[in-house]
Parts: C-alpha cells; structure tokens; sequence
C-alpha cells in the first residue's frame, strides 16, 4: 500500500479509487437470482491484477441489484422513492442482496482479493425521507481501507423517515463514497461502453452537461427521471474524474488509463 507524505510529515494514504459493478453485467437480468458467472469471474479477475500489479492500491467495490435486489423490489412496490413497512418486504431485498454480494466476495476471495462486505441496511439512512439525501457514515469503510481490505458495498434498503425502508441504489453509493472519501478516480462499469450519442457512438469526454443534455434525452436542467442523465449530472459534480464504461473497458480504467466515456 503507497501513501503520500503529507504537509506536516505524516504520511497520508493515497485517494482510493471507488469501483462500481453494474447489476445487469455481472447477473443475468431475465432470470430471477441468476448470476452471469464469466462477466463476474472476468470483473474479479480484473481486480485482482490490477491489485496485484500495485495499478490500484486502495479500492472500493460498490455493485448493483440485477436480478437479485431489483425483482424483489419491484415485487413489493420497493424503490429508491417509494417505501415499506412490511420486514418481509426488506428481508426479501435485504437476503437476496446479501447473496449477492457473498458470491462477489467469494469470486474475489478466491483470487486473494481482501474483500469484506460493508451492508447499506445496518449502517445509512435517509434521515430527511424518501427525497431527502442518504446519510452514509463512512468511518467503517474508511477504516477497513486504512486496514488494506477491498471494502465491498451493495445496493440495498435503506431506513426511511416516515417511509419505511427504501432502496439506496449502487450509483446514490458511489457518489456518497466518492465524494466522502476523496476518490482519486471512479469508474462504473456496466453493460453500455459508454454514454453514448444520438448515433449510439461513445461520447469519449463530458465537461458540462448542457453539451450532452440533447443526446441524453434529458428535457430540461432539472430532470430527475434517473438513468443516464440523472448519472452524469451526479459524476459531473464530484471532484474526481469518473469514467462510465462495459466491461472491454474495466482493465484499463484499473491501469488508470481512459475507458469508455470520461466524466470530469
Ligand atoms: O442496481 C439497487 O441497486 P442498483 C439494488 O445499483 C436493489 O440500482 C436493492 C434493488
């Protein structure tokens, strides 16, 4: 693990980079609780060279619901704005997230990849309701970083004031860790190479987000319909350079170098 001599001698750790594993590339989306094993195996592979070669040093894991968290979810009428109060509701979301991210632990454990899971339901919260902004305390990921584990984070349910418990969606995750953390660079990583244009063709560089409104369909300044719009606009207001890629592009953006589109 590198670290950085800091203004006053010590020695500071370096920024991590924060990883998010889309749920649709690494479970197979049309099939209840079905993981799609070669895009998983390829993602930790990946991994755990690129930590292996020292081309990541620090490194959070954050993956999405696929086809495990977002069926239940849609099943009880679960979502990131929409609550329940019924704990059959959240365990089903909550059990088949948590076995989710086992099998992403256990793939990386496998390769000698120091994961450990860090579950959104025990730890944050939204304490403002379903529209208000997530609470992520994040001493404990922060801390398993220092100890030189891959901290491994997953959407999940989240405690909602006057809602029950919502969703907190991997992207809400990696921008909360992002920017809490210091990120050095954040890459999603997904089934789409890219933002793409009007054409379908990979837009390989977003300043501003007036320049991409038209070809991300966004209808004005203030849209919050989610997807890729909703996406950009978060990554775009992070002070870290954040790279939107698929899978062709995951070993690259672990050697630091461009993949897919960079958002900055
Ligand atoms: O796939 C949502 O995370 P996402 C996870 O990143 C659940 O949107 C619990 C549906």
């Amino acid at each position: 693990m590198t670290a950085d001599r800091g203004a006053d001698g010590e020695d500071d750790p370096a920024p991590p980079v924060v990883l998010k594993l889309g749920g649709s590339l690494i479970t197979e989306k049309s099939r209840p609780e079905t993981l799609d094993e070669d895009a998983l195996d390829a993602a930790c592979d990946a991994i755990a060279a690129a930590l292996a070669e020292g081309t990541v040093d620090r490194l959070v894991v954050v993956h999405g619901g696929g086809s495990f968290g977002h069926h239940h979810a849609s099943e009880h009428g679960v979502s990131t704005s929409a609550g329940t109060h019924d704990p059959a509701a959240v365990m089903d979301v909550h059990t088949a997230m948590t076995a989710l991210n086992r099998a992403v632990l256990d793939r990386l454990h496998d390769r000698d990849v120091p994961a450990v899971p860090v579950h959104p339901l025990s730890l944050s919260a939204r304490p403002d309701g379903a529209e208000g902004d997530l609470d992520l305390p994040l001493s404990s990921t922060a801390t398993m970083l220092e100890e030189g584990f891959v901290p491994v984070l997953h959407g999940d349910g989240v405690a909602t004031a006057d809602a029950g418990v919502t969703v907190v969606s991997g992207d809400e995750l990696v921008v909360e860790l992002a920017a809490g953390l210091g990120a050095r660079r954040v890459g999603v990583c997904s089934t789409v190479s890219g933002v793409l244009d009007v054409d379908g063709d990979v837009i390989p560089a977003i300043d501003s987000f007036d320049a991409v409104a038209e070809a991300l369909g966004a209808s004005d300044a203030t849209d919050v319909s989610g997807g890729m719009a909703a996406k950009v606009r978060e990554l775009l207001a992070l002070d870290a350079p954040a790279y939107v890629f698929g899978a062709a592009g995951l070993e690259s953006f672990l050697r630091g170098e461009a993949a897919g589109t960079r958002i900055d």
